[in-house]
């Protein structure tokens, strides 16, 4: 009789450096600058994230951006520093028409890029909620124009991302999926020979639009996942504010990848504001190693995400 050990599964953690949700009133520690983005970006690699999810702001204000100079002030320090896979951001800022979105990423030919499967209403008004000085004239419209705002991602929309960016510059993608539609119409685009197998899903939970942070959403996800795209996937989990760190554990134990960052929450735990990108990996590197889970390298990444390359990009 033989027996054969099942190859050892390597949980892959991608940190959401800075994002466009959160505005700089709300925590002092947000990275803005292309300084404070890469150095953000290099502790976050170091400390154990294999996956480098990206956005831009305006060193002024703080604003998210989609201007690829601007990527490109912080992308090649980072390059230099790490030998983690970099992921930009094809969702950018809310109100930014897809043209933009994508400009960064069609210039820069990245190893990855997020794809957000459908339109959606995506509140960040809540932030209204809780009495702050505001630095900047743009962060409470900004929230305040959430409550009448579609995060526009048409199908025609994501089939031109599909070609332009996967087809065209050989990057994977990032499957944002905030909602059970969302995994379904990815299985449309798997139907029609669009996306190739493996890909990355990042199931979220806890935006207001989105599904909710209830564990037995996460469990219906993973569960509908499993049916549609059966072991064609790597399943990875975000949660938006409190809910990060036990979404992320719970990932961890059904047998995902994770994602944190400052884009997702601003807190390390309740009450207190995440200092740098970097605590956060450490805090999920160590619960998940806790429970007897290994990290994976980013040469293990690439390999369970059949990526490109570091070398095949343009910056
Ligand atoms: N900025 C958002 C509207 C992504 O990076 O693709 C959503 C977002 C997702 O950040
Ligand atoms: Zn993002």
């Amino acid at each position: 009789m033989t027996s054969s050990k099942p190859a050892v599964r390597k949980v892959v953690i991608t940190c959401a450096v800075t994002g466009s949700i959160h505005t700089p009133s709300m925590s002092p520690y947000l990275p803005i600058t292309p300084a404070e983005i890469a150095e953000g970006a290099i502790g976050a690699a170091e400390a154990g994230a294999s996956i480098l999810h990206m956005h831009a702001r305006k060193s002024d204000t703080g604003q998210p951006t989609p201007d690829p100079a601007v990527f490109m002030e912080f992308l090649p320090r980072i390059k230099q520093s790490t030998d983690a896979v970099i992921n930009i951001s094809t969702g950018g800022g809310h109100g930014m028409p897809l043209t933009e979105r994508l400009a960064a990423a069609l210039q820069t030919r990245p190893e990855m890029a997020s794809l957000n499967m459908g339109s959606m209403n995506f509140g960040l008004f809540q932030g209204l909620d809780k009495p702050r000085d505001w630095q900047h004239a743009w962060e409470p419209a900004y929230l305040e124009m959430t409550r009448d705002f579609i995060f526009r991602n048409t199908f025609k929309d994501i089939e031109f991302v599909l070609q332009e960016l996967g087809e065209g510059c050989g990057t994977k993608f990032e499957f944002e999926c905030y909602d059970v539609g969302h995994l379904y119409n990815l299985a449309h685009f798997v139907d029609r020979g669009l996306v190739k197998p493996p890909f990355f899903i990042q199931t979220i939970f806890g935006i207001l639009g989105g599904i909710g942070a209830d564990p037995d959403n996460l469990v219906h996800m993973r569960h509908i996942a499993d049916k549609l795209f059966g072991t064609d996937y790597q399943w990875s989990v975000l949660a938006a504010g409190r809910h990060q760190m036990s979404f992320t554990t719970l990932a961890g134990i059904y047998g995902g990848n994770v994602r944190v960052g400052l884009e997702d929450s601003i807190y390390l735990g309740k009450g207190v504001l995440a200092k740098t990108n970097a605590e956060q990996v450490t805090k999920i590197r160590r619960i998940l190693e806790d429970l007897s889970l290994e990290i994976a390298t980013p040469a293990e990444a690439r390999a369970l995400l059949g990526l490109k390359g570091g070398d095949q990009v343009s910056f």
